[in-house]
């Protein structure tokens, strides 16, 4: 451990000086707003910021969902529905937020661990070969807490 230990401590004043790097793209804000019904998909939401260079989001992928997909809703004659959209580009120093509304994941079978453990991570693919691994907070539809478990025994 040593040795690796002692290179970080040595590259990070670097690192600082070093103002020519590219500032990289990133992810954040990602939370999913889980589904009251299991058999509905949930919707995942979050805020990618621009680096020094244009690229593009070309999707989504999770261990902790069965299927994801890109969508935006969008109007169509006074009605709201939505599309899948393949790719997303995130343009230099821009913000491209995924918003209720407005583009958003939609994640099919929540995988039950990641929902009692409140979180669940998401890797997004990137133009450029990048792979952003974020923590998406899950949060659970309103009212869930009061139903009651299903197993239950209510005797009394
Ligand atoms: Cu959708």
């Amino acid at each position: 451990m040593r040795g690796p230990l002692a290179l970080i401590a040595l590259a990070a004043p670097l690192a600082l000086t070093a103002c020519g790097d590219p500032a990289p793209t990133y992810i954040d804000q990602a939370w999913v707003r889980l589904s009251p019904n299991k058999d509905r998909p949930s919707a995942g939401y979050f805020v990618a910021h621009g680096g020094d260079s244009a690229t593009r989001l070309r999707g989504v992928l999770t261990d902790y969902a069965l299927k994801v997909e890109m969508h935006e809703s969008v109007e169509d004659n006074g009605v709201m529905t939505m599309k899948p959209i393949n790719s997303v580009d995130i343009p230099a120093k821009g913000t491209v937020t995924f918003a209720p509304g407005g583009k958003h994941l939609m994640l099919w079978g929540v995988n039950d661990t990641a929902i009692s453990r409140g979180k669940m991570q998401l890797t997004f693919l990137l133009d450029n070969g990048d792979r952003l691994l974020v923590d998406a907070v899950i949060r659970k539809p309103e009212g869930a807490a009061a139903t009651p478990a299903p197993s239950d025994n209510s005797a009394n």
